[in-house]
């Protein structure tokens, strides 16, 4: 078994060890061409997976013992599966002869990973290898997703009976693009229409080129998703933000004010933000994504790159400016606006987030790799990372579960160990799998850690006052991070005022070794959403009557201080 996963390049699994696991772990023991890469929770081992495959594009491992030290996984695999890297996950499974028996630690990795896999299949004889195993990478790469091999202690320990790998062939990689009717089509549409705005995604990759020569050509200015940010963003003459929740104004109305609306590599999930009367063109290289968020006029199936290129030479000069010419003024503004925020705040506290955000942007190395997470963290990559073609950006935004950010930074820095690895974490985000800084220390990981001190799960907070409810079960009592830091062996610094933000962050990337900055941060920064509806306005009036109500009026005024009065 570990023989075919190096052969097919694989250079480490991360986990946990365990008895079920044995076989491998001393498998890999004896050779140096695969690591084991230790880490504290398996949920970290799948997150990390995630990260290296995401950075890389080809299979990572990650494994778990029987019962619960594979159920730690899930979470993770449930964030690889979803943002659709390619992993494999090996779930040891208990002694075969147990099996039906409600045996100490039995699980059923089968069902239990069901959800969160192309494939999931139960290894119960040696004959079965290596195909099982071939199949499950195959299926992992070419589906680009998760596949679970269950294996208990015992049949890991038998001996082979296939000396070695059966597949040997690269990976394939076709050219997938629409016929040549719906390349006519498709130009033609594009051809008649006048205001036209494109939804880029994360699809995009690889096809920077052909988009924005795309741009070009039909005066479009491009919006991008999430996901999208690193590949689409830089050196965008046509980039007007991105739009959702967390987006910018000029994104959002771009989006709006179209006739047609043409969505590459995308599956913006909020369908609140599509244009209602526009038509919209949807060009996917999964059939099945077509019309999942909204309704499609024209849907196509292929690849950016390939579609890109055979659609240029049939598209006419759009003469039609004016819809690019105000969508970039309106983003020259709205970028006005979010950096006039990310301020020192004339040295007083508190620590504006953004200001912290945007002092990293400029600290950072040209080919950083970012990880940011679920939480307001998300916001501040979003809003003032400056993505270039080189540096990446790791984060759960599919999935949606905190976290994040340390496990894929481990990921990040482990599969590439030259590069600047910055992990954006919440303090709750990284409390709930700090054990995991151990391991910074024990593989002698580098990473730099940014905890957003909000002593709050502000992103939910600002959920529940943006639904009108008094925000309860929020407050974070914290520790002194930098101490936690600099008892696992890491370089631990604090930043007090904001004028100590940009020597302090300095110091931790110029630092050879894992560092961790904690910076207290405001609690109440609103991360105000493109447009507000009626909804949302009204739930701000109905927290604010309901705070007063509760004696809380004094955090309104806090509220105002923060986001009005700067
Ligand atoms: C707290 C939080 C808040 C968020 N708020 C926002 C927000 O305000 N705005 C926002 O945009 N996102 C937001 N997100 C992220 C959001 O949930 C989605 O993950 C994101 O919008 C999806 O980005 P995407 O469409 O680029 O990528 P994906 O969802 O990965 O979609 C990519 C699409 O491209 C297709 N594809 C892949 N390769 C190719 C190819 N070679 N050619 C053609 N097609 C291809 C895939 O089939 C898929 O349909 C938030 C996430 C979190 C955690
Ligand atoms: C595993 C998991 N639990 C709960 C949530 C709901 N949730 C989303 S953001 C968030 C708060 C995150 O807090 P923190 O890491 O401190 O970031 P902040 O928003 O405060 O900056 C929570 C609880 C989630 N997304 N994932
Ligand atoms: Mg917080």
């Amino acid at each position: 078994m570990v023989d075919v996963l190096a052969e097919a390049g694989v250079r480490r699994i991360y986990g946990v060890s365990g008895d079920s696991l044995n076989g491998i772990t001393d498998s890999i023991r004896v050779r140096r061409d695969i690591q084991w890469v230790h880490v504290r929770h398996e949920e970290t081992a799948a997150f990390a997976a995630g990260a290296e495959a995401h950075l890389t594009g080809t299979l990572a491992v990650c494994a778990g013992s029987c019962g619960p030290g594979n159920l730690h996984l899930i979470n993770g695999l449930y964030d690889c599966h979803r943002s659709r890297v390619p992993v494999l996950a090996i779930a040891a499974q208990i002694p075969s002869a147990e099996i039906g028996s409600g045996y100490f630690q039995e699980t059923h990795p089968e069902h239990l990973f069901a959800q969160c896999s192309h494939y999931c299949e139960l290894i119960s004889q040696p004959e079965q290898m290596p195909r099982v195993l071939e199949i499950a990478m195959q299926t992992a790469i070419s589906k680009r997703g998760v596949s679970v091999i269950a294996l208990p202690g015992d049949i890991a320990l038998k001996e082979a009976v296939e000396s070695g790998p059966r597949l040997r062939f690269s990976e394939p990689k076709p050219t997938v693009r629409p016929s040549d009717d719906e390349i006519g089509l498709l130009a033609e549409v594009l051809n008649h229409s006048k205001r036209i705005t494109i939804l880029a995604g994360a699809g995009c990759a690889g096809a920077h080129a052909e988009l924005i020569a795309l741009a070009g050509k039909l005066n479009a200015p491009i919006v991008h998703a999430m996901r999208g940010k690193e590949f689409v963003e830089y050196d965008n003459p046509f980039d007007v933000g991105m739009t959702g929740l967390l987006g910018f104004s000029s994104g959002y109305s771009a989006m709006m004010n179209c006739d047609l609306l043409l969505m590459i590599g995308t599956d913006f999930p909020y369908q609140q933000f599509f244009p209602k009367d526009a038509t919209v063109v949807q060009i996917d290289v999964r059939g099945e994504q077509l019309g999942r968020r909204t309704k499609v006029d024209f849907g196509f199936v292929g690849e950016t790159k390939a579609t890109l290129r055979t659609l240029l030479p049939h598209l006419n000069q759009n003469q039609f400016e004016s819809h690019l010419k105000e969508s970039l003024e309106h983003y020259q503004k709205t970028r006005k606006g979010l950096d006039d925020i990310a301020t020192a705040n004339s040295g007083k506290r508190p620590i504006h987030p953004q200001y912290v955000a945007r002092v990293l942007d400029q600290l950072a190395a040209e080919d950083a790799i970012f990880s940011c997470d679920v939480g307001t963290p998300t916001i501040w990559a979003a809003r003032y990372l400056r993505m270039n073609g080189k540096r990446r950006l790791l984060g759960s935004f599919t999935h949606g579960s905190m976290a994040n950010a340390l496990p894929q930074a481990i990921g990040a820095q482990v599969s590439h160990p030259g590069r600047q690895v910055i992990s954006m974490s919440g303090d709750g985000g990284f409390a709930m799998l700090m054990g995991d800084l151990l391991t910074l220390r024990q593989h002698q990981l580098p990473v730099k850690l940014i905890v957003f001190r909000n002593d709050s799960l502000a992103f939910v907070e600002l959920e529940m006052k943006a639904s009108g409810i008094v925000d309860f079960g929020t407050d974070l009592h914290n520790p002194d991070f930098r101490k936690i830091a600099e008892g696992a062996g890491l370089l631990g610094l604090r930043a007090e005022t904001p004028d100590q933000i940009e020597p302090l962050i300095g110091e931790a990337l110029k630092y050879d070794g894992p560092a961790l900055v904690e910076v207290p941060v405001s609690r109440q920064e609103l991360s105000m959403p493109p447009t507000i509806t009626l909804e949302q306005a009204k739930g701000f009036s109905l927290f604010m009557l309901k705070a007063v109500f509760s004696g809380r009026g004094d955090e309104i005024i806090d509220l105002a201080r923060v986001n009005l009065v700067r």
